[in-house]
């Protein structure tokens, strides 16, 4: 009988041990902006270029995949109020993606997106599959490309949220890779996580920009992968 408890206590102690939850970090997803407005599926107001149904499915699948691994899903949602700054309609004589000078900040104007409560603002994403969602760009005076924070330095509650969790690790993807996806993924490993970006599941604004954001974000010590490698987001 004490050999059988003995036994018992030792699998207990073995499983425990060799768990992930245990032995390794605990990892992080953080799903950047997967919304109807920034989707050729949906027909969205500021669509990027590849981001059909074809692509929502495959990030759906990997982030359902990373879910039953034991990995953490965390989501960013930009929800913008209808005046919003970033909005080209409102700065009367200005069009969609010109440049402006607001002080000493340049902002990129663009078609009206996400506006609160709009069915293109929803995340296309189960939303069971989320701990939490982080909504952004709430702020009239603001952009927020970054899920951690607005132009302004207002911090959202994403940092919070993660370190709460016990999270050392992130696996960043959405859209686009030019702003949202490269600017969380930077104020991510500025707040000392682990940062993994995976290019196969993002998509970008403009192929020249979302280059320069895939080396900008690699010299910052970011892991680009090109496509979900567990072993390798593992090993990182
Ligand atoms: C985004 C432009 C404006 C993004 C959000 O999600 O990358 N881009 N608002
Ligand atoms: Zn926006």
């Amino acid at each position: 009988m004490k050999n059988v408890i003995m036994l018992i206590c030792c699998a207990v102690f073995l499983i425990a041990f060799t768990d992930t939850t245990f032995c390794e970090e605990k990892t992080g997803v953080i799903v950047v902006d997967v919304q109807g407005d920034f989707t050729t599926w949906k027909k969205g107001s500021l669509a990027v270029t590849g981001t059909d149904n074809t692509f929502v499915a495959k990030v759906q699948k990997s982030t359902k995949k990373l879910k039953d691994k034991g990995y953490i899903i965390f989501g960013t949602q930009d929800w913008h109020p209808a005046d919003h700054i970033s909005f080209y309609t409102n700065h009367p004589g200005k069009n969609a993606f010109e440049a402006i000078k607001i002080g000493e900040r340049t902002q990129v104007l663009w078609p009206p997106h996400c506006i609160q409560g709009t069915e293109n603002a929803k995340v296309l994403v189960d939303n069971n599959l989320f701990l939490a969602i982080v909504k952004k760009g709430k702020d009239s005076a603001y952009d927020s490309y970054s899920g951690f924070q607005d132009d302004g330095g207002q911090k959202t509650e994403l940092t919070q949220v993660l370190k709460r969790n016990g999270i050392k690790k992130v696996v960043v993807y959405g859209i686009a890779t030019d702003y949202c996806v490269k600017a969380t993924a930077i104020d991510a490993a500025i707040a000392g996580f682990k940062v993994i970006v995976i290019d196969s599941l993002c998509r970008g604004v403009a192929p020249d920009t979302s280059t320069k954001a895939l080396e900008e974000m690699e010299k910052k010590g970011i892991l680009i992968l090109k496509k979900l490698d567990l072993d390798k987001i593992k090993q990182f």
